[in-house]
C-alpha cells in the first residue's frame, strides 16, 4: 500500500461531490442541522453506512447535494478533492461534475463551474497547473518552494483537467447547454462530457443529439456504460465509439467483442463495482479477462468519499486480489497515459514523472 502511494498516479474517473471528505460532509450537516435545515442525526446514520446498493448511492447523492450546492462549499471540496489526490501522488487527474443550476441561490450551470474553477486556483499547498497553457518543460513533478524559515521543501505538482457530466435525470436542452458551456470553459482546462447518474434512469435518445454536438465540436467523450443490465443501450452507447467507458459491469458476450474490437479503454473502479453489488466478488470481476486481453484498461475511484477509498488503495487492491507485482502495477498505472483527454505534450511530461520512478521498482 505505501508502496502504491509513492508511486506517480494517474485519475481519470472521479466524481468532484463523491469525493469529498467525510469530515468535510459532516462538518456542513452539522451546520446545516444547527440551522435547521436538517437532521443532524439522519443524516450522520445514512453516510456513515458502508454497504450501498446502487439505488441506495443515488439517494445518498440526492443527500450530498443538499449540503454541497453552494458556490462556496462547491470552491472548497474541489480545493480539498484536489488536494488530497495530490497528497497521494495522483499527477494528472480529469475531474468530473455535474454543473448545476439552482435559482433560489443565483446558481447557474456556468456559475457552479466557475465556483470549481475558483477552488483550483485557490490551492496553495501544491501545484496545481489546470490551464491549458500551464505546460513548461520542468520534468520532474516535484518542484520546490522556500518555506518562512529559508529551508528548501519540495512541492507536489499535479495536473487538472475537467469533464462536465450529464446527469441522466436531465433533458436534451439541459444537457445541450452542459456541452456549449463546456466548449466555452475549454480555456480553463475542460477536455470533455461525461454521462453519468442513476442508470436506470432516462434515455439513450435523450442524450445523443448533445453528446453526437459535443463529438462534433471535439470534446473527448466518456460514457457510463453498463452500469445495469441494458443491452440495448450498451450496443448503442458502443457504437458511438466514445473515448473512454465507465464500468462495463453488465456486458455480455456480443458487447465484450464490440468493445475488444474497438479498442475503448475501460475505467475500472473495484470498490465502487463491489460496494454497489454491481460484481459479487472481485475474482469474478471483469478486470481479469480484459487484463489477459491487453485490453486498454485504467484504474479509478469512482467516489473516493462515498467509498472511502484512494487511488493508491485500488491498485493496492488490485495488486492483492489478481497477483500483480510492483511491475505490473506500474506498467498499469503508466499505461494510462495513453487514455487521457489532454494533449500529447502533458503526456509526455507525465511519461517522464513516471520513468524517473523507475529506480523504485527493484
Ligand atoms: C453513475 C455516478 C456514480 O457530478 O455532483 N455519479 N453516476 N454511477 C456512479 N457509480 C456509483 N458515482 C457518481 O458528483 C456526483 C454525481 O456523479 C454521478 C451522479 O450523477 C452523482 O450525483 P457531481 O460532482
Amino acid at each position: 500500500m505505501e508502496w502504491c502511494e509513492s508511486m506517480p498516479k494517474v485519475e481519470l474517473h472521479a466524481h468532484l461531490n463523491g469525493s469529498i471528505r467525510d469530515s468535510t460532509l459532516l462538518e456542513l450537516a452539522r451546520d446545516l442541522g444547527e440551522k435547521g435545515v436538517l437532521v443532524f442525526s439522519d443524516f450522520e446514520h445514512v453516510i456513515l453506512k458502508s454497504d450501498r446498493s446502487l439505488v441506495e448511492v443515488f439517494k445518498l447523492f440526492d443527500l450530498i447535494h443538499m449540503v454541497t450546492t453552494d458556490h462556496t462549499t462547491i470552491t472548497r471540496i474541489t480545493r480539498e478533492v484536489v488536494e488530497d489526490f495530490a497528497y497521494e501522488n495522483v499527477v494528472y487527474i480529469e475531474l468530473r461534475t455535474t454543473p448545476k443550476k439552482n435559482k433560489s441561490i443565483g446558481m447557474s450551470k456556468r456559475s457552479y463551474m466557475e465556483a470549481v474553477v475558483e477552488g483550483l486556483k485557490s490551492i496553495n499547498s501544491v501545484d496545481v497547473a489546470f490551464m491549458p497553457h500551464d505546460v513548461d518543460s520542468r520534468s520532474s513533478l516535484n518542484s520546490m518552494s522556500i518555506d518562512n524559515t529559508n529551508n528548501v521543501i519540495p512541492r507536489k505538482r499535479i495536473y487538472v483537467r475537467l469533464l462536465l457530466s450529464i446527469d441522466r435525470r436531465e433533458t436534451t436542452e439541459d444537457a445541450m447547454e452542459t456541452v456549449k458551456l463546456a466548449l466555452e470553459l475549454k480555456d480553463v482546462g475542460v477536455v470533455g462530457i461525461d454521462l453519468s447518474g442513476n442508470p436506470i434512469v432516462g434515455e439513450w435518445t435523450t442524450f445523443w443529439p448533445a453528446l453526437q454536438f459535443a463529438k462534433e465540436n471535439g470534446l473527448a467523450i466518456t460514457l457510463h456504460c453498463g452500469e445495469v443490465p441494458n443491452p440495448k443501450e450498451i450496443q448503442a452507447m458502443l457504437d458511438f465509439w466514445p473515448q473512454r467507458i465507465g464500468h462495463a459491469c453488465f456486458f455480455e458476450g456480443e458487447d465484450w467483442e464490440k468493445l475488444k474490437r474497438l479498442k475503448i479503454p475501460v475505467e475500472i473502479c473495484l470498490t465502487s463495482n463491489i460496494r454497489t453489488n454491481s460484481i459479487s466478488s472481485l475474482d469474478v470481476h471483469h478486470f481479469v479477462d480484459l487484463y489477459k486481453a491487453n485490453h486498454p484498461l485504467v484504474i479509478c475511484t469512482d467516489d473516493f468519499g462515498v467509498f472511502s477509498t484512494s487511488v493508491s488503495k485500488e491498485y493496492s487492491l488490485a495488486a492483492s486480489a489478481f497477483g500483480l507485482g510492483k511491475k505490473e502495477i506500474f506498467q498499469l498505472a503508466r499505461d494510462a497515459i495513453e487514455f487521457i483527454f489532454a494533449d500529447d505534450e502533458i503526456k509526455k511530461i507525465l511519461k517522464q514523472a513516471f520513468d524517473s520512478f523507475v529506480p523504485n521498482l527493484a
